[in-house]
């Protein structure tokens, strides 16, 4: 459904998300508020504004206590590594302990529950990568509405760039799991694919829009996606759209309302005494939209598998660059997404690579002869080895 802003509200929104003064956003959101009319097209837009608006008026009261010295419990994780992973759960699942047992993090491990009451993060070591594991405070019914710490819980794994739903086996995992994707769904966290995906990445001013529709557009044509767009000054961006979209999607991506994230299910104590049912149920209720991973942290049975699963499930290659002249490349890769090209790598070295970029040369056992000369639209996988010339 449509919401219909006027274009006052439209200004404020666009004002809003440029800045990045809490204080300020916090100020623009509660202007922007109050300029939305209130209509069924605006319902879901308004819990979402307040929430936002709940959330930062907590970062600032973090802020505040930190800055007087007082301590209390931080919510945001600065990333680090390849990918930050939020552990979201129950309580008393055991996300500290597969955090003490895979990452160099101290977590306290407790038979009492909702021992976790701010983030912890960890860095998991996978081939030469690293995943930073940030356990997050226990989610539980009500979560999605403000209990306990479940909108930073929830905010963190907005944030996140996957995440490891935990279940434990001694209980009913089912119960456990749909609870949890049910306050993510509250929160608009979705972990199935959309029929729709609609990226909008913000671009430095003068870039210019563009668009690229990889799927197709539902009644409504790209000349109206980019009215749209223009009408939040939305001017200096790409957009990427996959699969079957309408505007509503192209307006939900504005707002940044819905959240699609890769996920693995993490089924641990398969050590008790139910277990092995338990996950058969789990497994037949899951299906194949999820990976489950079966282990046990009091054992350490299966948690060899975790690395490989969620660098699958994140969808992510690495890539190692080489000077031209060098005989040896670089010890630690570049992660990127599946897909990525040799444009895409430059432009993570650096900003004004890109422009400046001539053409590559790529090793890989994938090659029929190697190094072989490619163009920037070249499309890297996993351990290939590129040189980048420039102009
Ligand atoms: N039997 C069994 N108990 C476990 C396992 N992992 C954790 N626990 C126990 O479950 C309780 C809660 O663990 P904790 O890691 O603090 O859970 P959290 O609340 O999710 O962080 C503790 O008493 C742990 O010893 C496991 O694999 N098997
Ligand atoms: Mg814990």
């Amino acid at each position: 459904m449509p919401t219909n802003l006027p274009p006052e509200a439209k200004r404020k929104w666009a004002e809003a998300s440029a800045t990045r003064n809490p204080q300020e956003k916090l100020q623009l959101l509660q202007e922007f508020f109050s300029l939305v009319p209130k209509h069924k097209g605006t319902a879901r837009l308004c819990v979402q504004v307040k929430k936002q608006m709940a959330t930062l008026r907590r970062e600032m009261e973090e802020k505040k206590r930190r800055k007087a010295g007082k301590g209390g419990p931080k919510f945001f994780i600065e990333k680090e590594g390849a990918a930050q992973l939020a552990l979201i759960g129950l309580t008393n699942v055991g996300k500290s302990s597969l955090l003490a047992a895979t990452t160099n993090a101290k977590a306290e491990v407790s038979p009492n529950p909702f021992r976790t009451m701010e983030p912890i993060p960890g860095m998991f070591p996978h081939k030469d990568i690293q995943f930073q594991m940030v356990e997050a405070p226990a989610l539980m019914e009500g979560s999605a509405d403000g209990k306990a710490w479940g909108l930073q819980t929830l905010a963190l794994a907005r944030n996140a760039d996957g995440l490891i739903l935990m279940v434990d086996l001694s209980q009913n995992p089912v119960e456990q799991l749909s609870l949890i994707l049910g306050e993510m769904a509250k929160a608009r966290i979705l972990v199935s694919k959309p029929k729709a995906r609609v990226e909008i990445e913000r671009k430095f001013v003068g870039a210019g829009l563009r668009i690229i529709l990889m799927g197709k557009l539902v009644d409504c044509t790209i000349r109206d996606v980019e009215e749209l767009l223009r009408s939040y000054r939305v001017t200096d961006a790409v957009t990427k759209i996959y699969g079957e979209a309408t505007l509503d999607d192209v307006e939900d991506a504005v707002f940044e309302s819905t959240a699609y994230k890769r996920a693995v299910i993490v089924a641990n104590k398969m050590d008790s005494v139910c277990s092995e049912e338990n996950l058969r149920m789990l497994e037949a209720h899951v299906g194949n939209r999820l990976p489950v991973i079966p282990v046990s942290c009091k054992s350490g049975q299966g948690l060899n598998k975790l690395g490989e699963a969620l660098f699958e499930a994140l969808d992510v290659i690495r890539v190692y660059t080489k000077e031209p002249g060098e005989k040896d490349f670089s010890e630690k890769p570049f992660v990127l997404k599946k897909g990525a090209t040799v444009y895409d790598l430059a432009r993570n070295i650096h900003s004004d690579f890109s422009e400046n970029f001539s053409y590559a040369r790529v090793w890989s056992v994938r090659l029929i002869f190697s190094p072989q000369k490619v163009g920037g639209a070249f499309v890297l996988e996993d351990e290939d080895v590129v040189e980048i010339h420039m102009r």
